[in-house]
């Protein structure tokens, strides 16, 4: 087997090495504070928790399988995290909670810094050990490699004074939106709290997305434990459920970067990409009407795509008006049966954590302007 280097600047440079989750035990979580946000209220979901039916399970499995397939016989090196029985109660000194979540998306809680991985200090309850499926791996990844820097961000205590107190009572889909823009979410700014899913990385610049799930401080956490990279906020107005930038605004390539039509980033956000000579397009529309069953996420997993280098992309096989606008770009688009996994936390960018891409740090923004930097 090669020998392991962790290192990855980007999602779009030659992918080697990468983490593709695992659907076991995935359990819907309880509500709690900062969950209720990802139920939509029309959603088949509202009320129920436990363990998932284990034939979707055995499903999204499956689909798992078969990117890792996909992955291994063009030569990259996966590796798969070590579930743990998810059907458990968690009790800490500050709060419980009656089951976990799941690791099918690494991408929500490993974050990929050049040579470090970082456990994320997420806001969800439920998600509060999730980091523990991943130990074997990263354990390994130690050994192996002198230059892993293994890492943890502060853990968050998750009391209630974390979140906003009734944030989500009977609140409209307007006024989900006008909290949007106003940045106004559920979780206080009493602590560092962040998903790695919220966080793009280009390079020297992290771009993060001020949502439900991060917060100024977590940002904050960031800029000062990566004091040579750059640390922006960007926020999508148009998003009434603000959590992971990853269906929201994707980069394909050096210079180019797809935005959801219906959460555009606000033009004095835009300026540090177009005087740098970023183009911004439109993504395609999704073919879906409607997410699969008992799903968290939008219909715009559509974008939610995985880059395995400047010219070749994974995306969900269904996803025909995404794959036709890749083409048009200029990739190879390799399609991937994904849609039985999305229930389980994401498409293939969010079930996917990098470890290695061949590549440097590279300065995409020079030109650097007012209007995204934290400081
Ligand atoms: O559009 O529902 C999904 C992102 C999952 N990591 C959405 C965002």
């Amino acid at each position: 087997m090669a020998s392991t280097v962790v290192q990855s600047w980007n999602d779009f440079d030659p992918l080697t090495h990468v983490i593709v989750g695992r659907a076991d035990h995935t359990c819907i979580p309880p509500s709690e504070p900062a969950t209720e946000a990802k139920v939509p209220e029309d959603s088949d979901m509202r009320g129920l928790w436990g363990p998932r039916p284990l034939e979707t399970v055995e499903k999204a499995n499956q689909q798992l399988d078969g990117l890792t397939r996909i992955l291994e016989g063009r030569g990259i090196r996966v590796d798969r995290p070590s579930p743990i029985q998810w059907n458990q109660a968690v009790q800490t000194p500050d709060f419980t909670t009656g089951a976990m979540f799941g690791c099918m998306p690494p991408r929500d809680v490993l974050l990929t810094v050049g040579s470090e991985i970082l456990s994320a200090p997420m806001s969800f309850r439920c998600r509060y050990w999730e980091y523990l499926a991943y130990h074997p791996l990263m354990q390994r990844y130690f050994d192996d490699d002198p230059n892993f820097r293994w890492e943890q961000a502060p853990r968050p205590r998750l009391t209630d004074a974390s979140y906003k107190q009734n944030y989500f009572d009977e609140i409209t889909l307007d006024e989900r939106l006008k909290r949007t823009a106003e940045l106004n979410f559920v979780t206080t700014e009493h602590e560092p709290l962040f998903d790695s899913a919220d966080v793009l990385r280009l390079g020297k610049d992290l771009f993060c997305q001020h949502g439900l799930t991060t917060n100024r401080r977590g940002m904050e956490w960031l800029q000062r434990h990566f004091p040579r990279h750059r640390v922006h906020s960007v926020n999508f107005p148009g998003d009434p459920y603000p959590i992971h930038i990853d269906a929201s605004f994707v980069p394909l390539r050096p210079g180019l970067i797809i935005n959801n039509p219906n959460r555009r980033l606000p033009d004095a956000q835009r300026k540090i990409f177009s005087v740098n000579d970023w183009e911004i397009f439109d993504a395609a529309q999704p073919a879906h009407n409607e997410p699969p069953p008992l799903c968290y996420s939008s219909v715009w997993l559509s974008m939610n795509c995985l880059i395995l280098d400047h010219k070749t992309v994974c995306v969900e096989a269904s996803e025909v008006y995404q794959m036709e606008q890749m083409d048009k770009l200029g990739m190879e688009v390799i399609p991937v049966p994904f849609r039985d996994a999305y229930p389980f936390g994401g498409g293939l960018h969010c079930a996917t954590g990098d470890v290695h891409r061949d590549g440097v740090c590279d300065d995409f923004f020079p030109n650097q302007v007012q209007g995204t930097q934290i400081r």
